[in-house]
């Protein structure tokens, strides 16, 4: 529950207030709690609920992850105040932190590649990709809830799946998923925990694309996919009917839901709109682990694949037929429903997870499992909850979040009189995905929902052409949503999820020990350098020459180093200020070489000195009053003619 603000050991004023806004919050649900919680954080709003108005050094209650999408980063935002915090590169590079560039941020981009990829990458001079672009970041579960171990995320661009460590905030893993195309829906398992991390494919390619075929879309297929999110590694694979878009599981930890905006496997837009039905995809987890341990499978690329084609009658799938194109699935915290929103359908299917068994039965009724199926508004895209019953969808033509009661829509689903709309509210503009405080967890409190807005428009003073996106702070503890934030944002944030504080607890410096940088420890160990103390000397080994640089404002522990042009060398910074922020960087100037090294961290960057002459190195990070005086100089001694 403490949210640690302070030094090691230390309480301060801060983590007081935090701990007694944060039990209140929890103690109960609903618009009292949320009031209580309000004014505890700003006590001259409360009349009117919750306020996102934080005074100068007061501290959010919630941790906001965001999705960066073609930025390929991942960011940190305090909620309510929509403050930006921190970026957190992962699938983009890096100018301030050195990511990568840096050989520990390197082998974490390029370990995970695969074999051919790597060629691919080599034939342009690269080791690794530039972009990516990442939809959607969820955190590991235990239980249900949020266990504030790691972030996992995709990028929909190059086929990867990445982890972020929450205790450090620094991305620690990314695979390649080998024969899916373009990892789009992505979500960790809710129950028992995580466990796998499922994975849509959502391009359609041929099962071994090795260009023997190509423009025969009946031999494509789609690729389900389940990583072991504690390994990193792909546990196993599915062969799909259509495409994949968005995926949920239960809190039973049976099954997955898979939605697809292209049964048809049309290859054109005519082609893959023509049908008025889609589908969900339910993906037995059971069958396909009692599958795999049966033998079940073809191994294609060191990965079990198994057949839960629809045609092949799976005992692995089934699928529901869904109006029309359908995009993101949500499970409720009712832990009973999951919602999928049908895009070109102004309807969203609620389906009953309880009534997913019997689906697997011979001849089932493949929509027996929808319970409900309420009409909301032109183009529904993504659901989130409150965890009181009621569900909120945007609706991206109509540019409004719809605010509809579950129970209700069930009971005007079997013939009732009843709407199940309660509330609707419009957003600035175009609503994608939608996130609630806790919302995706069964802890769902029912504060605060972000509306991620593809369209700003006329809402920020204008910045040229490219305009930036619109996300919105919306205060749910009433019936009446209202909205009290508007946010811009560079390109472009999907997806978030809202975390209480008390379940995210980041270090405040590195443990010494720490993996990140443990084989820049071995090097030094087997070269005979303390890191903390750093070298006198360049210690060279043929044409390789590593440099041991400690750091302590203002100073490095080294004023100057000399190379011979030519020369592959490594740099090892250790920062070893033990104050939280203090971070110190390495800026090699005129070598386009630059990173950060956080307090009691190593990092280290390897590069051929082929300019002569002499080159300064400074601390890039600002870190005291005599920060413009840490620096220093590498002599580069010219070739011999
Ligand atoms: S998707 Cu972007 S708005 Cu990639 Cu989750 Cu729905
Ligand atoms: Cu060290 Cu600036």
């Amino acid at each position: 529950m403490t949210i640690k603000t302070g030094r090691p050991g230390e309480v301060t004023r801060r983590d007081l207030m935090k701990v007694s806004a944060a039990s209140t919050a929890l103690a109960g649900t609903g618009a009292g709690s949320a009031l209580l919680g309000g004014s505890l954080i700003s006590p001259a709003t409360a009349a009117d609920g919750p306020s996102p108005h934080l005074a100068p050094g007061e501290l959010d209650e919630y941790y906001g992850f965001w999705s960066s999408g073609q930025t390929g980063e991942l960011r940190i935002l305090g909620v309510p105040s929509m403050r930006e915090l921190m970026r957190v590169p992962v699938f983009n590079r890096c100018s301030a932190t050195g990511w990568g560039q840096t050989n520990e941020s390197l082998k974490i981009l390029t370990e995970g590649l695969l074999p051919e990829t790597k060629a691919y990458l080599a034939a342009q001079g690269k080791v690794t990709y530039d972009n990516g672009d990442l939809h959607h970041p969820h955190m590991s579960f235990t239980d249900g809830t949020y266990d504030g171990r790691y972030l996992f995320m995709n990028d929909k661009a190059n086929t990867r799946v990445a982890r972020v460590r929450v205790d450090v905030m620094k991305c620690d893993k990314i695979i390649e998923v080998p024969n899916a195309h373009d990892i789009h829906g992505m979500r960790p398992q809710k129950f028992p925990r995580t466990g796998y991390v499922f994975a849509n494919g959502e391009h359609e390619a041929p099962l071994v694309n090795d260009g023997k075929i190509l423009d025969d879309p009946s031999q494509y297929v789609n690729i389900f996919t389940a990583i072991d999110g504690d390994t990193m590694e792909v546990a196993w694979q599915v062969i799909v009917s259509g495409n994949l878009d968005n995926t949920d599981c239960d809190y039973q930890g049976k099954y997955a839901f898979s939605t697809s905006y292209n049964s048809e496997m049309g290859m054109n837009l005519a082609e893959m709109t023509a049908s008025e039905l889609d589908h969900v995809v339910i993906f037995d987890i059971k069958a396909i682990e009692a599958g795999v341990a049966a033998g079940d499978y073809q191994e294609l690329q060191g990965v079990k694949v198994l057949d839960g084609r629809k045609e092949a009658k799976s005992k692995y799938t089934r699928y529901v037929p869904i109006p029309n194109s359908p995009h993101g699935v949500n499970t409720a915290p009712d832990k009973k429903h999951v919602v999928i929103n049908g895009k070109l359908s102004p309807t969203v299917s609620v389906i009953d997870v309880t009534k997913v068994d019997a689906l697997f039965a011979e001849d089932a009724e493949p929509r027996s499992c929808i319970v409900a199926e309420p009409e909301l508004g032109l183009g529904p895209l993504h659901t989130a909850y409150d965890g009181q019953g009621n569900a909120f969808t945007t609706v991206f033509l109509d540019s409004q979040v719809v605010k509809w009661n579950i129970e209700k829509a069930i009971r005007a689903y079997a013939g009732e009189d009843v709407d199940p709309i309660i509330s609707k509210v419009d957003v600035h503009y175009q609503p994608g995905h939608n996130s609630t405080s806790m919302g995706e967890t069964a802890e769902a409190d029912g504060k605060w929902l972000i509306s991620m807005n593809k369209f700003s428009k006329d809402r920020f003073i204008n910045v040229g052409p490219l305009k930036p996106e619109c996300e919105q702070l919306i205060d749910i503890s009433s019936d009446e949503m209202k909205v009290v934030h508007d946010g811009a944002t560079f390109a472009e944030p999907h997806d978030s999820i809202v975390v209480h504080g008390s379940k995210v607890n980041p270090r405040t410096v590195w443990d010494r020990n720490d993996p990140m940088f443990a084989d820049a420890v071995k090097q030094a160990a087997a070269d005979g350098v303390d890191l903390e103390e750093g070298a006198e000397e360049p210690i060279r080994d043929g044409n390789k020459v590593r440099v041991y640089i400690s750091s302590a404002a203002p100073q490095f522990s080294l004023e100057k180093f000399t190379v011979k042009q030519g020369d592959e060398v490594t740099v090892y910074v250790t920062n070893v200020d033990e104050i939280d922020d203090l971070t110190h960087g390495f800026c090699l100037a005129n070598y386009g070489i630059a990173m950060e090294i956080g307090p009691q961290a190593t990092s280290s960057v390897t590069f051929i000195a082929e300019r002569p002459g002499v080159h300064w190195f400074y601390c890039q990070w600002f870190c005291h009053a005599l920060h413009m005086e840490m620096r220093g100089r590498m002599f580069v001694e010219p070739r011999a003619a």
